[in-house]
């Protein structure tokens, strides 16, 4: 019934606690959302889905779509006066915005456009993730990298938009977390759920256990806990990675699990970003009254010194980061 209550266009009451700048940010980035989903759905008109051949700043093959879904988000903030600046996966610098939105944006926005982008061509769920700050500095003047390099924390809204089966935007500005579904039919995204929170257990573990000769001991320790028979503790649990961190966020969050991506031989700080996929991906977490760290402290105290910065990551059930945590620091002297 709500659904049918709603204009052609997402109403107000679909995006419970947020402020009118706010408002007009997130319809931003549910056009970006939308544009995305349309052409993920139509390749055939447009061969997006290949790779491009070149790589982005991390040295990753970046994927036509990586680069099309980073321009489209940046084209779409530039033509509004509510953002004063970008960091973006794709872009090694800060992007700056010029005029109105440099002088009078009291927002800053992180983003990783197109996560788990290697499945892209193979047809499994990816993700946009964004993150957004107030300003530090003062109106007016330009924005510096210290407005990006802000504590977790202090973030004031955070979220993701799954491309999966059916679409749609997680998200939570320090009042619990809300779900909303894409109706193609209507162009809209609608409210479906306020406060979801995560079951009280889990039995699901998300990790690459390809890598599993060069993870830390106690990461290993644990890999073998989960595995062990305990029909008290519901174990063995379950191993679901799909690659797409967003897709193994959002199962974990609703069916009760732990996404883990350690400091490897290959990614010795880890692999995922800190500010625009474990930042914001800690703060749904923390309001699903989940747990996230980086093996030892939390992710959202995590003081940023570089943009592009990685992190070990933990995330999930609270008790299941826990007792990963705990078999790290047993043998972390090992
Ligand atoms: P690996 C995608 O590139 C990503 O950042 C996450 O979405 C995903 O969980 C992880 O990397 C996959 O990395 O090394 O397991 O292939």
């Amino acid at each position: 019934m709500q659904i049918l209550n709603n204009l052609f266009f997402e109403s107000q009451q679909d995006f419970p606690y947020l402020t009118k700048e706010l408002n007009e940010i997130f319809s931003d980035i549910i056009l970006g959302g939308k544009i995305i989903r349309y052409k993920i759905s139509k390749p055939k008109f447009i061969n997006i889905l290949a790779s491009s051949n070149k790589k982005n700043i991390q040295n990753e093959i970046q994927m036509k779509l990586d680069q099309y879904a980073n321009k489209k988000f940046i084209d779409i903030f530039k033509s509004k006066k509510n953002i004063a600046g970008i960091v973006s996966e794709e872009e090694k610098e800060i992007i700056f915005l010029e005029g109105d939105s440099a002088k009078k944006g009291k927002y800053v926005i992180l983003l990783d456009p197109i996560d788990g982008s290697s499945n892209i061509d193979v047809n499994v769920s990816i993700g946009t993730i964004f993150s957004i700050y107030q300003r530090i500095t003062p109106i007016g003047v330009p924005i510096t990298e210290a407005d990006f390099l802000q504590p977790g924390n202090k973030q004031i809204a955070a979220g993701y938009i799954l491309y999966g089966p059916s679409t749609v935007l997680i998200y939570s500005t320090g009042y619990g977390i809300n779900k909303l579904i894409y109706d193609s039919t209507l162009g809209i995204f609608s409210l479906l759920k306020e406060k979801i929170m995560y079951p009280s257990k889990g039995k699901i573990y998300s990790i690459n256990e390809g890598d599993y000769n060069s993870f830390p001991v106690g990461v290993k320790k644990y890999i073998k806990f989960c595995q062990e028979q305990n029909k008290e503790t519901n174990r063995p649990y379950t191993a679901r990675y799909t690659g797409s961190f967003v897709a193994d966020f959002h199962r974990n969050l609703l069916k009760g699990g732990i996404y883990i991506y350690p400091n490897t031989t290959k990614y010795p700080n880890g692999k995922l970003r800190l500010l625009y996929e474990c930042n914001p991906i800690a703060f749904l977490a923390e309001q699903g009254g989940g747990k996230a760290s980086d093996g030892n402290k939390r992710i959202l105290d995590i003081i940023p010194n570089k943009l592009h910065q990685r992190t070990p990551f933990f995330v999930g059930i609270k008790t299941m980061v826990d007792k990963a945590e705990l078999f790290i620091n047993k043998h972390c002297y090992m």
